[in-house]
């Protein structure tokens, strides 16, 4: 039986635009994938289709590391090519959750290990996600599933609730970050969502949503799953590339 969300979940998360739900994955699964993303990020293993981005002040040299994985912020692409990501991001729990937010026909749009190394990792500045992604209707679900317990201390996600029903706010060039223009909201609003290893953070590519640097001794390790209902279309030149499919159907005009 996969989990289900109740309709007081469901109200939560269109209200706020976000919801925290725990216990995803049994613990030895979580520690499966945290063994399997450390021999990525430590081991040499590698795939060629994932891309891997350096913390910026790593990769100019501002900030020195002991071993090149302790310098790493993003890697995209482990779905498509590692078998347990894969399963990752197929979990039925997963998929229950999103079925209630988005509809029985899914695509993923983008996924990405998102790390932060202790006392290496930066901030990710405020932001939203949809007015950058080429997809409409901007109501796009990320599952941002937490490798070790996301706290205060090592950066989780900081986010303002209800922000999602704003419609995209404009956006500001800052060093190594693209923010939403201060201007537009109150830093008093924002709210922490503080997630357990091997729980989840459903939030709307509306929500304006923040992390911290990593002021801990410990990693903190997560993945945005981003997921679109198959009905989205493409707003990008030509046609766009072709999305993993998830589940369901898929329609004429709709992404590929
Ligand atoms: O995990 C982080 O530090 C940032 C995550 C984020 O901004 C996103 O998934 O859109």
């Amino acid at each position: 039986m996969s989990m289900q969300l109740t309709q007081e979940q469901l109200d939560s998360y269109q209200l706020n635009g976000y919801l925290v739900v725990e216990g995803l994955l049994e613990t030895d699964e979580v520690e499966g994938l945290r063994t399997r993303l450390r021999a990525y990020t430590h081991g040499g293993r590698s795939q060629e289709k994932i891309q891997v981005q350096i913390e910026p002040r790593v990769r100019r040299g501002e900030l020195r590391v002991d071993v090149p994985g302790d310098g790493i912020r993003k890697i995209d692409g482990l779905v498509e090519s590692d078998d347990r990501f894969q399963s990752l991001g197929t979990n039925k729990n997963i998929l229950s959750i999103l079925e209630r937010i988005i509809g029985p026909d899914i695509k993923m749009f983008r996924n990405a290990v998102l790390l932060k190394p202790p006392e290496v990792g930066s901030a990710k500045g405020m932001h939203q996600d949809s007015p950058y992604w080429p997809i409409r209707p901007m109501e796009l679900c990320s599952c941002w599933f937490a490798f070790d317990d996301a706290t205060l201390e090592n950066g989780c996600m900081a986010v303002i609730p209800g922000s999602h029903r704003w419609g995209p706010q404009p956006h500001i060039n800052v060093t190594d970050d693209y923010v939403v223009d201060p201007d537009y909201y109150d830093e008093a609003d924002m709210r922490l969502a503080p997630v357990k290893a091997g729980g989840g953070l459903f939030f709307h590519s509306l929500l304006l949503h923040y992390t911290a640097p990593n002021r801990s001794r410990d990693w903190r390790r997560a993945i945005a799953l981003s997921y679109m209902s198959s009905r989205s279309t493409y707003t990008g030149d030509g046609d766009g590339p072709v999305y993993t499919h998830i589940q369901g159907r898929t329609f004429e005009g709709g992404v590929r």
